[in-house]
C-alpha cells in the first residue's frame, strides 16, 4: 500500500500522465463544495433544484450510455489469473498499465484534478481505512463529499494509518469503448476511466470498500460484504444487529431504512449502513461490523412515503439526484414516487416526459444521494468506532420461484453453503440484460476481488473462529404466484420475518425442520393486522422439491466453475442438501480442496 510520504508523489506522478491545468487538493470544507456546485450550474452539469422544497439539493443528467455499473468493462489486475478466478475478468497488470495508462495520457487537459483524500468508517476507529481519489468530475468530489468522510478528517487519519488505498479517475471522453474499472489489488490501487458515474467513479464504494478490501480482508482475517446493517430494537428497549447481503437493487436499502408496522409493540428497526460492511471477529467471539461509509447512494424509483419513509425523509435537503426527472416547479419525480406524473415534467435525459410513453421518466437506476446523519432512522451507534455486533446475517435474493420467504440454516457452515449458492435475477443497477437469474454467491459476484473458491473457504475459516458466530438465514421478498403476483407485501411488512429471526437468535421462534433448514411455521410469523390470506403465507412459505432439486444440478455446475477452488465443505454440504432431497447427485470432483 502506498505510503504517507508517497502521497505527493503519486499526484504528480499522475499529473505528469494526466496533464491537468491545475491541481486542487481538496480539504472537505462547505465552502469548497458551495463554489463546486456553483462551477457546475454554471457549465449546466446541475440544476438547483427548489430552495423551498428541497434545499441545497441538485440533479445532474450523465451521459446516457453511462447509467450504470458496466460488470464486462471491470477488471482485476492480479499478477495470477488463478487468484482473480473465473468470475472476475482478469487482465494482466502490465498490460493494463500499457493499454489503460495510454487512455489516461493527457486525459485531464484543460481541466482541473481534484486530489480528495477519504476515510471508508469512523473517524477515531481503528477499522477506518484511507482513500485518496484523483478525479476530474467535480461531481464525483461532490458524490464523494457526501458518501466518504473527506478532506482533512482523512489525511489525520492517514498521519496514524501511514498508507492509503491510490485511486485515478477521469472521465476521459466517456466513450463506452474507451471505459475500464480496473484494480490493481497487490498495490491497492484502482484506474477508472470512461465513466462518471456511481460505483465505477466513486471509488470509495465498490472498487476500495469491496473489491480491494475484500482482497485486503482474506490476508487479514476479516470479511469486506455488499451488506446493510440494521439494529432491531425490542419492546425492553434491547437492540439486536443484523446484516444482510442482496443484490444490487433488491432491497438492501429499505430494509436498512424499514418503518415498522409493528411500533405499537415496541418493535423498531435503526439504520447503521445500506450497502457494505466490514465485518471482524472480535475479543469476545462475536462478529463486530462498522459501516465504512457516510451517505446513501439510493435507488430512486420506488421510493415513496409509504414504502420508506425514511430515506424521503433523508434525501429532502443536502443532496443529489442523478438521472431522475424534473417537474416544472423543480422537484424530482421518478417512478413510484406516489404523485401523478405533473404536466411539463423533464425526463432523465432532459426531454419533454411523454405521459402516454413507453420510456420511463427516471432511468431505472437513477439514484439519490443523501447524508446517512440525515436519515430519521439512523443508529446512534451507526458512528462506533468498534461498530457494531452481528447476531444474524441474512442472504437473500429476487427469485420468482425456489426461495421461501425465510428459512436459517443449519450452522455455519451449511449458512456458507447458503450464501454460496445464493441467486437472483439481475436489475438495472448493472448495464445489461435485467430479470435473468444467475447465481451471485453473498451478493458478491461482481465485488468480490478475488477468487470466489477462495472467498468461501475464507467465510468458513472466519466462522471457525468465532465462539459465538451469527446465525445465517436467507430470505426472499420477492417469490410470487403462478399469475406473477408477489406472495408477500415486502417493504416495512418485512419486520415481521426480522422478528421470527429475533425469536430464533434467543432460542425461541417456532420452526420445522425442512430439507433446505428451518422454515418458520406459519403460527410463528407475527401476521396481525396484515389481511393476507393464510395459503399466500403457506405459499410463501412452501418448499418446493421440485425447483430445489433442479437447483442441486445447477449449483453444481456453478461450483465445478472454480475447479480445486471450490472447498470440500461446500461440495459436503451440496452433497448433504442432495442427500435430504432424496436426489442422486455425482461425486464432487476428486481434486477439491480440504480445508
Ligand atoms: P443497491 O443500492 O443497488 O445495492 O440496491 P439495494 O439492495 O439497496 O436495493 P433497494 O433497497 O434500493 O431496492 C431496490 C428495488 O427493490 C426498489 O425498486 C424497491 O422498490 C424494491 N424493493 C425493495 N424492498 C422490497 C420488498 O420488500 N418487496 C418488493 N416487492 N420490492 C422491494
Ligand atoms: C450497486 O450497484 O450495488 C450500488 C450502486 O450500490 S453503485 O454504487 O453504482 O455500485
Ligand atoms: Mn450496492
Amino acid at each position: 500500500m502506498a505510503s504517507n510520504h508517497s502521497l505527493d508523489a503519486w499526484v504528480e506522478e499522475s499529473a505528469r500522465l494526466t496533464r491537468p491545468k491545475d491541481i486542487h487538493w481538496c480539504d472537505g470544507s462547505e465552502a469548497e463544495v458551495d463554489r463546486l456546485i456553483g462551477l457546475m450550474l454554471d457549465q449546466g452539469d446541475l440544476v438547483r433544484l427548489s430552495e423551498t422544497r428541497h434545499p441545497n439539493c441538485y440533479l445532474h443528467r450523465s451521459h446516457p450510455t453511462d447509467v450504470s455499473r458496466t460488470e464486462h468493462l471491470t477488471f482485476i489486475c492480479a499478477a495470477r489469473p488463478e487468484d482473480v478466478g473465473p468470475t472476475n475478468n482478469w487482465m494482466d497488470p502490465q498490460k493494463a498499465r500499457t493499454e489503460v495508462g495510454r487512455l489516461f495520457d493527457g486525459a485531464m487537459r484543460g481541466r482541473t484534478m481534484y486530489v480528495v483524500p477519504y476515510l471508508m468508517g469512523p473517524a477515531g476507529s481503528a477499522h477506518s481505512r484511507v482513500g485518496v481519489e484523483i478525479t476530474d468530475s467535480p461531481y464525483v468530489v461532490a458524490n464523494m463529499r457526501i458518501m466518504t468522510r473527506m478532506g482533512r478528517v482523512a489525511l489525520d487519519h492517514l498521519k496514524n494509518a501511514g498508507e492509503f488505498s491510490p485511486g485515478l479517475h477521469s472521465l476521459g471522453d466517456l466513450s463506452p469503448d474507451r471505459r475500464f474499472i480496473v484494480h490493481f489489488p497487490e498495490e491497492r490501487l484502482i484506474w477508472s476511466i470512461g465513466s462518471g458515474y456511481g460505483g465505477n467513479a466513486l471509488l470509495g464504494k465498490k472498487c476500495f470498500a469491496l473489491r480491494i478490501a475484500s482482497w485486503i480482508a482474506r490476508q487479514q482475517g476479516w470479511l469486506a460484504e455488499h451488506m446493510l446493517i440494521l439494529g432491531l430494537e425490542d419492546p425492553e428497549g434491547r437492540v439486536t444487529y443484523m446484516a444482510a447481503a442482496f443484490p444490487s437493487a433488491c432491497g438492501k436499502t429499505n430494509l436498512a431504512m424499514l418503518a415498522s408496522p409493528l411500533a405499537h409493540l415496541g418493535y423498531k428497526v435503526w439504520t447503521v449502513g445500506d450497502d457494505i460492511a466490514w465485518m471482524r471477529v472480535g475479543p469476545d467471539g462475536r462478529l463486530w461490523a462498522i459501516n465504512p461509509e457516510a451517505g446513501f447512494f439510493g435507488v430512486a424509483p420506488g421510493t415513496n412515503s409509504q414504502s420508506n419513509p425514511n430515506a424521503i425523509a433523508a434525501l429532502n435537503k443536502n443532496s443529489i439526484f442523478t438521472n431522475v426527472g424534473l417537474t416544472p416547479d423543480l422537484r424530482p419525480w421518478w417512478e413510484g414516487i406516489s404523485e401523478p406524473l405533473p404536466a411539463g415534467t423533464i425526463d432523465w435525459r432532459g426531454r419533454s416526459a411523454d405521459p402516454n410513453g413507453a420510456d420511463p421518466v427516471a432511468h431505472p437506476n437513477a439514484r439519490y444521494t443523501a447524508p446517512a446523519r440525515q436519515c430519521p432512522s439512523i443508529s446512534p451507534e451507526w458512528e462506533s468506532p468498534e461498530g457494531v455486533p452481528i447476531s444474524a446475517i441474512l442472504f437473500g435474493g429476487r427469485r420468482r420461484r425456489v426461495a421461501p420467504l425465510v428459512y436459517q440454516s443449519f450452522d455455519w457452515p451449511h449458512g456458507v453453503f447458503v450464501g454460496a449458492s445464493m441467486a437472483s435475477e439481475t436489475t438495472a443497477a448493472a448495464t445489461g440484460q435485467v430479470g435473468v437469474t444467475r447465481r451471485d454467491p453473498m451478493a458478491m459476484l461482481p465485488f468480490c476481488g478475488y477468487n470466489m473458491g477462495d472467498y468461501f473457504g475464507h467465510w468458513l475459516s472466519v466462522g471457525a473462529r468465532m465462539a459465538r458466530p451469527p446465525l445465517i438465514f436467507h430470505v426472499n421478498w420477492f417469490r410470487q404466484s403462478a399469475a406473477g403476483i408477489f406472495l408477500w407485501p415486502g417493504f416495512g411488512e418485512n419486520v415481521r420475518v426480522l422478528r421470527w429471526i429475533l425469536d430464533r437468535v434467543r432460542g425461541g421462534g417456532e420452526a420445522r425442520e425442512t430439507e433446505i433448514g428451518y422454515v418458520p411455521t406459519p403460527a410463528a410469523l407475527d401476521l396481525d393486522g396484515l389481511g393476507i390470506p393464510p395459503e399466500t403465507v403457506r405459499a410463501a412459505l412452501e418448499v418446493d422439491r421440485e425447483s430445489w432439486v433442479a437447483e442441486i444440478s445447477e449449483q453444481r455446475e456453478f461450483f465445478q466453475k472454480f475447479g480445486d477452488r471450490t472447498p470440500a465443505r461446500i461440495w459436503e454440504e451440496h452433497r448433504r442438501l442432495a442427500a435430504r432431497l432424496k436426489c442422486a447427485v455425482d461425486a464432487p470432483p476428486a481434486a477439491s480442496r480440504a480445508d
